[in-house]
Order: C-alpha cells, then sequence, then structure tokens
C-alpha cells in the first residue's frame, strides 16, 4: 500500500483549476458545456485509475461524449471490466473527487477511498479511452490522461469510436484469453464480429430495400461508413446527416432523439411511403425507425416497438429450437407506451419489468432473466443473454433441420447483439435481420400495436431536487400532496396515465402524459404540468401558455 505523489498530483492539478460550479456524475455521467469540463475530466481520470487498481488492473474505459446534446457540450463516463457502466457506488466518489475545493481535499479524499475500499496503490491501472467527433474532445483527452498519470496508470487512446464500440472493446480486453472471451479488441474486430453473425442470419434470405439512415452529423456517419465493406452485399444502407465536419450540425435537427421527440423525421432526409428509415443518436448507442404511411403521416418505431419485435422474434425461435426452457422477459421504463406493455404481456404472454430510467436500470434488471429484453422508449437497449441460456444455446443440436436452423440463428443472435450496452449499430442489424427473416415491411412490424397517444412536458422548477418519486418513478412522495393532486386529474381520462420525474439531465421536471385520443392526452399533459408549476408555486420564469 503506497500513499500518493503529492507533488506530482498538484503540478499536474494546477493545469487544470476548478472553476466554481458544483458538478454531479449522474444517469449519463458528468455532461454540461465542454468549457467548463476540464478539471471534471482530470479528476475523473484519476478516478479511473483507481478503479482499475481496485479491480486488480482490470482495463477501465473511460468515452468521452456528450451523446445527442449540442455540439458545445461534452462529457464523460466511465465503463467497468464487462463493458457495463460504472459501478453505481462509485458515483458517489466521481461526483466527490469532482468537487474537492483543494488539491489538499483531493489528496484526503483519495486516501480515504484508498483505506475505506482497501485499494493497493501499488496494483497496475490500465484505462483505455475513446471520444465522439466533438472537438473539444481532443482537450479533453489530455486532461484525462493528466489525471491517469497522478497514478501512473497505463493508457490506450482508441481516438474516435461509437459509445458501445468503446464499450466492446473493454470488455475484449477483459476477457481475452479467457472461455468467455468477447472478441478481438479494435474497432476492426467489431465490425467483423457483427458482420459475420448478420450473414449467417440473412442467409439465404431476399434482402430488402435500402435502409435510409440519419446519422446525426455524429460519429455514426463515419463509423457506419467504414462498417459498410464488412457487410458486403448482406445489407444495403444509405447514409444522410454525415457532416462531421461542421461540428455545429451535430444532433441539430436530426438524430434519434430529434425524432422520438418531436415524432417527425429529421432535416435532410427526405421520405416516400416505400421508404424504410431509421436515426443514431450523437454517440450512436441510440436508434429509432420509422416510416411514412400512405397518406404522408409519419410513423415511429421506438425503443418499445423494437423490444416488442426482438421478444416475439426470439421467442418463436427458441420455440422452433425447442429449448424453450429458456424465459425471456423485457424490461421497460414508465415511458414505455402502455399499449406495448398490454401487447407483451397479453399477446407475447411475456413477463415485463419496469425500472427507473437509465441504462444501468434496465440493464441490471434484465440480467435476471434467461433472455432479457430492454429497452427504454427513446432508443436506448439491447438484449442480454445468460450464461445458462448461452450454453442451452449452444449446446443444443435440434432434432430436425428446422430446429438446427432456430439454433443457428440463435447463436448469431447472441453475437449480432452487443450484450454490453445498447448500440444503435448491433440494434439496427438485429431489426434488419427480423425483417429480412420474416420479408416484414415497416407498416407490417408496426401492426403488433397501436400506440396510445402520448406526450412530454418539460416544466421549469425552482429546485427539482425536492421531487422524490417510487414505484420505478411512476409516484411522487414529496413534495407531499402532489400525487393525489396528479391522481384526481388522471382519473378524469379515459385511458389516462401520467407520471411526474426530475430530469436526470437537465435542470427540470418532466411530466408524461398517455389517453384515449391525441386531444385528451394534450390536455392531460397540460393540466399536469400546469399542476406541477403551481404547486407550492414551485415554478420559476414565466408559466407557459399551454399549461391549463
Ligand atoms: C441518459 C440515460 C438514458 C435516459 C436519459 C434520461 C444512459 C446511458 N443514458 O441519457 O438512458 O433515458 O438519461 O434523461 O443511461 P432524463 O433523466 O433527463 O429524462
Ligand atoms: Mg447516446
Amino acid at each position: 500500500m503506497a500513499s500518493i505523489n503529492v507533488e506530482n498530483l498538484s503540478a499536474l492539478s494546477a493545469k487544470h483549476p476548478k472553476p466554481a460550479n458544483t458538478f454531479t456524475y449522474g444517469t449519463a455521467g458528468f455532461r454540461m458545456k465542454a468549457d467548463l469540463l476540464d478539471s471534471v475530466i482530470f479528476r475523473t481520470g484519476i478516478l479511473a485509475a483507481l478503479r482499475s487498481k481496485k479491480l486488480d488492473g482490470k482495463v477501465i474505459g473511460c468515452m468521452i461524449t456528450a451523446s445527442h446534446n449540442p455540439a458545445a457540450d461534452n462529457g464523460v463516463k466511465l465503463v467497468d471490466p464487462m463493458g457495463e457502466m460504472l459501478e453505481g457506488s462509485w458515483e458517489a466518489h466521481a461526483t466527490a473527487l469532482s468537487n474537492a475545493q483543494s488539491d489538499e481535499q483531493m489528496v484526503d479524499y483519495i486516501h480515504s477511498m484508498v483505506s475505506s475500499l482497501k485499494i493497493d496503490l501499488t496494483k497496475p491501472a490500465n484505462v483505455i479511452i475513446g471520444r465522439d467527433t466533438r472537438p473539444s474532445g481532443v482537450d479533453l483527452v489530455n486532461a484525462f490522461v493528466d489525471g491517469l498519470k497522478v497514478l501512473d496508470a497505463k493508457s490506450t487512446d482508441y481516438g474516435i469510436l461509437t459509445t458501445p464500440q468503446l464499450h466492446y472493446i473493454t470488455r475484449c480486453l477483459n476477457t481475452a484469453g479467457t472461455p468467455e472471451a468477447y472478441g478481438e479488441p479494435s474497432a476492426e474486430g467489431y465490425y467483423k464480429k457483427l458482420a459475420a453473425a448478420f450473414k449467417t442470419l440473412v442467409d439465404g434470405k431476399t434482402r430488402l430495400s435500402p435502409l435510409i439512415l440519419d446519422c446525426a452529423n455524429g460519429v455514426g456517419a463515419p463509423k457506419f461508413q467504414e462498417f459498410l465493406p464488412y457487410l458486403g452485399d448482406s445489407l444495403s444502407v444509405k447514409i444522410v446527416n454525415d457532416d462531421i465536419d461542421n461540428p455545429s450540425k451535430l444532433n441539430l435537427n436530426s438524430g434519434a432523439d430529434y425524432v422520438k421527440t418531436g415524432q417527425r423525421a429529421p432535416v435532410g432526409l427526405k421520405m416516400t411511403p416505400q421508404d424504410r428509415c431509421a436515426s443514431f443518436d450523437g454517440d450512436a448507442d441510440r436508434i429509432v425507425y420509422y416510416y411514412q404511411d400512405e397518406d404522408s403521416t409519419f410513423k415511429l418505431l421506438d425503443g418499445d416497438k423494437i423490444a416488442g419485435l426482438a421478444a416475439m422474434f426470439i421467442i418463436d425461435l427458441v420455440k422452433a429450437a425447442g429449448i424453450d426452457s429458456i424465459k425471456v422477459g423485457v424490461v421497460q421504463t414508465a415511458y414505455a407506451n402502455g399499449a406495448s406493455t398490454q401487447y407483451l404481456r397479453n399477446t407475447l404472454n411475456v413477463p415485463v419489468s419496469c425500472v427507473p430510467t437509465g441504462v444501468k436500470h434496465l440493464h441490471h434488471e434484465a440480467l435476471k432473466y434467461d433472455v432479457g429484453v430492454y429497452f427504454e422508449a427513446n432508443g436506448h437497449g439491447t438484449v442480454v443473454f445468460s450464461p445458462s441460456a448461452l450454453k442451452t444455446i449452444y449446446s443444443a443440436e435440434g432434432s430436425s433441420p428446422a430446429q438446427a436452423v432456430a439454433i443457428r440463428s440463435l447463436r448469431a443472435l447472441s453475437e449480432v447483439i452487443n450484450q454490453t450496452v445498447g448500440d444503435a449499430f448491433s440494434d439496427l442489424l438485429l431489426v434488419e435481420t427480423i425483417l429480412t427473416q420474416r420479408q416484414w415491411t415497416p407498416k407490417v412490424w408496426d401492426q403488433a400495436y397501436t400506440d396510445l397517444p402520448n406526450r412530454l412536458v418539460k416544466v421549469v422548477v425552482q429546485d427539482r431536487s425536492i421531487f422524490k418519486t417510487v414505484d420505478a418513478e411512476r409516484k411522487l412522495v414529496e413534495p407531499v400532496g402532489l400525487q393525489d393532486a396528479i391522481d384526481a386529474i388522471v382519473l378524469k381520462f379515459r385511458d389516462g396515465r401520467s407520471f411526474v420525474r426530475p430530469s436526470g439531465t437537465e435542470d427540470v421536471v418532466r411530466v408524461y402524459a398517455e389517453a384515449a385520443t391525441r386531444s385528451e392526452t394534450d390536455e392531460l399533459a397540460h393540466r399536469i404540468g400546469g399542476l406541477v408549476f403551481d404547486f407550492n408555486s414551485q415554478g420559476s420564469g414565466p408559466r407557459p401558455r399551454e399549461f391549463i
């Protein structure tokens, strides 16, 4: 057990002075205006080195990205050895370290972590780094590397990657040479693995028409372009919104978030009723699909629709393979459309769990099933196969040619899916597999169920921290009395459902509402919005005119 070299820390820390701001490591790591992040990222480098030492030198990943946020923002997230998000209890350490007011406080905090968590500072530390296309990423990587230097951690900079590629490479490095080896630890290894599995899955099937893919002018564009040669003629994709040379265009009027929240096509994508379209977000860990009906109405196929499609397909495959001892379950959040939950429970007969917002919660819950399908409505999600399910799938032989084909598909499916985290590339291949195998248009896929109209409203409040929820964010316990008032309003609406939660990424409270018709939904959302705004005079700024 050594102690840290304080002089070295001070010299490096002097290059990264802390501004007056207070920082929080939230659902998506640290995320804010890039010019505030230098000290935070330096200190996150120290934390990453500590995490790796704590785990005996296992490789920790660092992704510098602000996902779907505007170009001027940036952020940082740490990735644990199996490619999952940083363990929850370390988020508080990240927050505390980023807010230390002086080098002395920082040193004290590091020493307190070292002793309470029994970290052996003489252990090696290994960290890998990726970043999206934001120009601010270059300097932020340097700040992070300075943090690593405080504890002599070894680092490898992988340059520009999608977030899921960084998760994948982290897991590959930590499993190399073991029976759980996840693949070659490089972007090329990732492309090869996914493409080989996809080709198996669509082998002998008639190819679909080209997919039109909006990459939000982000990292998904150059990376999917890089991927295309590996896919060869197995998939035809027309990439749009691929201008990464004009950073201000990143996520501007495009991308999964723009499409999902506005329920409209991105700027820069011309659609006809024959087209099948999809949008990534700025770091390619989210995807939504959409198409146009014959009467030109925009139709969204969001994360809920992808979860329904994937669950349906996997259940059928498991049956066809004769291994229906494997139980499939689906994990959603309160934002899942009520009609999707009904479809999963009543038509597919699968168990459905509801957890709080944020990928780590869904991922964790999905691990409880043999095969856990998890998606947020916003398009974050994937499928996880338990070790025992994989064992069954890989040891099954099948007593008929049809069973053998289904087993082969299941194996390839477990390879095409990035099980470390939701991955827009891999989810795209999952959807394209199913549509190709079934020869379905997006319209046929969409017929599984009809979404209830829904609406999201933001309420700017004085202090969102006073809003406390339980029951997977579906009920407010504080401020006291507000939930009763919400319930009384919801009761008046046919198929009405509404909940209120503080955002984890923006300084607002979010209201979700759904009801039988569009106009009832809008009214419900605006009534609840008004209620929250007025409750104990919580609202901040002018009261929105649409609030009732
Ligand atoms: C973050 C989460 C996402 C969640 C969103 C909610 C990850 C990787 N990302 O982007 O899953 O849907 O926050 O934002 O966990 P909100 O708290 O502002 O509604
Ligand atoms: Mg993202």
